[in-house]
C-alpha cells in the first residue's frame, strides 16, 4: 500500500480529496483539521502507521506499519443527516459488516455501539467525531482502524476486551487496498439511509449478543446488567433491565468474558 497504488485502486470512487502518510498521529487529528481547511465532502485520509491513533474517552488505538487499516473520512453533512448524526457510528458499523461480508464472505457482528467482532474478538474499531459551529456541524470525522495482518493485533495486555485480525480469521493474508475499496464502497451504499428504519433494522440483524445476557459499564461506574434485547429506533441499546442506554462512555461485554 501506497499513495500511487490507492490513488488508482480507489480511482472509481467519488473522492472528494485524498491524502496519504507513511507516518502519522492521527488520521482522525488530520482530517478534523482538513475541515477547517475547507475539505471537500467524501475526503479520504489513509494512514500506513499512527504512533498516537485515539479510541473513545481518551483511549488509544493501535496501528503499527504495514498490516492495519487506519482511515478517516471527512464528510460534509447536510441538513437531514445533521439532525441524523447521532446513527454515523452505526453506519460505519454496518458499513464493515456488509464490506467483510461481500468481500471476505466473513460473519462480522456489531458490539454497540463502535465495536466489530468476529468470533467475539475485536477486529475493528470506529470513531466517529464533529467539527460544530453552534448548532451546526460543519464537518464530522469517520475513523475506522481495522487490524489485517496479525501483526496489527496489539499484545493482550494492553487490551481490555480480545482481539483478532482479519488475517487470523480468514487463515490468510489480507489485501488492504482491496479491504479499503470495499469499506468505503459500503459507506456510500449505508450513507444513502443513515437513520431509516432499514438502517435499524439491519443494525439488529448484525448485532452480537443479541438475547444474551450481557452488561454495560458507564464511565461513572455503573453496571448495567441484562439481555441484550437489541438496538431501538433511535440508535439506544435495549437490555429488558433497560429500555434504552445512549452513547456516551459505556462498554458492554457478555456476562463471563
Ligand atoms: C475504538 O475506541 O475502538 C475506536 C478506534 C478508532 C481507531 C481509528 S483508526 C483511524 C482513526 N484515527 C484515530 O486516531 N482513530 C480512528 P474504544 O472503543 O475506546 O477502544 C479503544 C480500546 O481498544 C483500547 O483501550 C484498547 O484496549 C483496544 N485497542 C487498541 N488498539 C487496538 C487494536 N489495534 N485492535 C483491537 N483493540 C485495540
Amino acid at each position: 500500500m501506497n499513495q500511487e497504488i490507492l490513488k488508482t485502486a480507489l480511482q472509481d470512487l467519488p473522492l472528494g480529496g485524498f491524502r496519504y502518510y507513511e507516518q502519522v498521529g492521527s488520521t482522525n487529528d488530520i482530517a478534523l483539521n482538513w475541515i477547517e481547511e475547507g475539505g471537500q465532502d467524501f475526503s479520504l485520509v489513509v494512514a500506513n502507521e499512527q504512533i498516537s491513533g485515539r479510541g473513545r474517552s481518551g483511549r488509544s488505538w493501535q496501528t503499527p506499519p504495514d498490516s492495519a487499516l487506519a482511515l478517516s473520512l471527512l464528510l460534509l453533512p447536510n441538513s437531514t443527516e445533521t439532525k441524523n448524526i447521532s446513527y454515523f457510528t452505526g453506519l460505519c458499523a454496518l458499513a464493515l459488516v456488509d464490506a467483510l461480508k461481500a468481500l471476505y464472505n466473513l460473519k462480522a457482528e456489531i458490539k454497540w455501539p463502535n465495536d466489530i467482532l468476529i468470533e467475539e474478538k475485536k477486529v475493528a474499531g470506529i470513531l466517529v467525531e464533529a467539527s460544530w459551529e453552534g448548532d451546526k456541524a460543519k464537518g464530522i470525522v469517520l475513523g475506522i482502524g481495522v487490524n489485517i495482518l496479525n501483526t496489527a493485533v496489539p499484545n493482550s495486555n494492553d487490551l481490555h476486551f480480545p482481539a483478532s485480525s482479519l488475517e487470523e480469521a480468514l487463515g490468510q493474508k489480507v489485501d488492504r487496498t482491496k479491504t479499503l475499496h470495499g469499506i468505503l464502497t459500503a459507506l456510500i451504499k449505508w450513507r444513502k439511509v443513515l437513520g431509516k428504519a432499514e438502517m435499524v433494522a439491519a443494525w439488529n440483524e448484525n448485532l452480537a449478543f443479541r438475547g444474551k445476557q450481557v452488561e454495560v459499564r458507564r464511565e461513572a461506574g455503573q453496571v448495567i446488567r441484562g439481555a441484550l434485547l437489541g438496538v431501538n429506533r433511535d440508535g439506544s441499546l435495549h437490555l429488558d433491565s433497560a429500555e434504552s442506554i445512549h452513547f456516551g462512555d459505556v462498554h458492554l461485554r457478555p456476562i463471563g468474558l
